[in-house]
């Protein structure tokens, strides 16, 4: 909004042209998504507290989560509610893209707000049953996907990483390609959310990767000269990125160690769906397994656990799963675990933008 009016200016002043580029609009959005959250994050805070939204902590993980009950949570309302302001104010509002990926993060925040709900307010003791949850997630990725792939020019290619000469088209199985990426991503960043900053941190980074990645799939010449896909109109996606990534140091600011808040599955199933929406407008689909290899990495650890413990009826590979708690098990302070998943993220992050030129 503010993007219109303010650019709408330049014919009077030349100066309000600056309006006009996506770099300068993207800093912007970082730097508002960042005042917003850290601006309201008190009074969220306070909000929380006052309404008792503390986390209730399960006996059965490591004593050292013990100390942290009560701490007040979904702060993803604060995430969410940052980057969606940012976003609005800062992009051009007929952009298409911009719009899926907000129905992506509304849809995915109202299931994670339903599900914070029954569990903190209502205090029923699981929130959303499973399996309506994971239905609910398959139904706002298909929807997303469908927009997609009908979207005239929207193609059905997929990109692997390091390889140029093979593109293979999914043609409409490019759909359940899709809602695998979507919902997977989403799933796998609720996974890594047990350690203060632990799913923020690698979220950061991987918006600011995609950030980058937007910004020359939308731009014809860089992608042309990088013989990357280009996809016209993912340019503005830059800025989403940006506000993600502002909105994101922004609720960092508080849930860093010690955490004075959580941000609850509010937070962390509308940020991964985001993040695996981001990937395939861009079409660096294949790449997220690597940007957001942490996730990943945490997600596997659950289905190496529990399947090895199914198989051989009781026994485990980890101390426990996801990973996080396998290192503070063994005796890591929850500080070195998340300091380490960051460096690994940001290596992540660096092997992925190799990708742009080894091929
Ligand atoms: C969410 N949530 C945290 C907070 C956060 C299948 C199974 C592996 C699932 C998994 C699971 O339920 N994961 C999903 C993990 C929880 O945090 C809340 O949840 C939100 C995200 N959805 O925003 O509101 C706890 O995490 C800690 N925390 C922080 N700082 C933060 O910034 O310290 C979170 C954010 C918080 C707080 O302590 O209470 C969670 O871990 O519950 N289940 C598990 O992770 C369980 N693993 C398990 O059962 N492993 C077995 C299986 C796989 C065979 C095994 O390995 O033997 C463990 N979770 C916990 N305790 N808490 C078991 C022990």
């Amino acid at each position: 909004m503010l993007y219109h009016l303010l650019y709408s200016l330049h014919e009077h002043v030349s100066a309000f042209n600056v309006f006009r580029y996506i770099t300068f609009r993207t800093i912007i959005a970082g730097l508002s998504a960042f005042l917003i959250c850290f601006a309201a994050g008190p009074l969220v805070i306070r909000f929380m507290r006052e309404k008792q939204i503390g986390q209730y902590i399960r006996r059965l993980g490591p004593a050292s989560h013990r100390d942290k009950a009560g701490t007040p949570t979904m702060g993803g309302v604060l995430i969410v509610g940052s980057v969606a302001a940012a976003t609005l104010f800062w992009i051009d509002l007929k952009s298409y893209y911009t719009w899926v990926v907000m129905f992506v993060m509304a849809g995915f925040f109202a299931i994670g707000f339903a599900d914070d709900y029954l569990k903190l307010i209502l205090k029923r003791n699981r929130g959303l049953r499973a399996w309506s949850k994971f239905s609910m997630q398959v139904a706002i990725a298909a929807a997303a996907a469908v927009m997609l792939y009908y979207y005239p020019d929207f193609s059905s290619r997929i990109t692997i990483p390091f390889v140029k000469a093979f593109s293979p088209d999914l043609g409409i199985f490019y759909l359940v390609f899709a809602v695998v990426i979507i919902v997977g991503a989403s799933n796998a960043v609720n996974l890594t959310d047990g350690l203060d900053g632990l799913a923020i941190g690698p979220l950061i980074i991987a918006a600011g990767t995609y950030m980058l990645f937007a910004y020359v799939a939308g731009h014809s010449q860089i992608a042309q000269y990088l013989q990357i896909n280009y996809v016209e109109g993912s340019g503005e996606l830059t800025i989403f990125c940006g506000a993600l990534a502002g909105a994101g140091l922004g609720f960092l600011w508080f849930n860093a160690h010690p955490a004075q808040i959580f941000m609850g599955d509010v937070g962390s199933l509308p940020l991964g769906a985001v993040l695996g929406t981001v990937a395939i407008i861009t079409k660096q689909e294949i790449l997220l397994i690597i940007v957001g290899g942490v996730f990943v990495l945490e997600a596997l650890s659950v289905i190496i656990q529990v399947g090895y413990f199914k198989f051989t009826g009781g026994k485990r590979i980890f101390r426990m799963a996801p990973l996080h708690h396998h290192f503070e098990l063994k005796g890591w302070a929850e500080s070195k675990v998340i300091i380490r998943f960051w460096i690994i993220a940001i290596l992540l992050a660096l092997i992925s933008f190799s990708t742009l030129k080894l091929r």
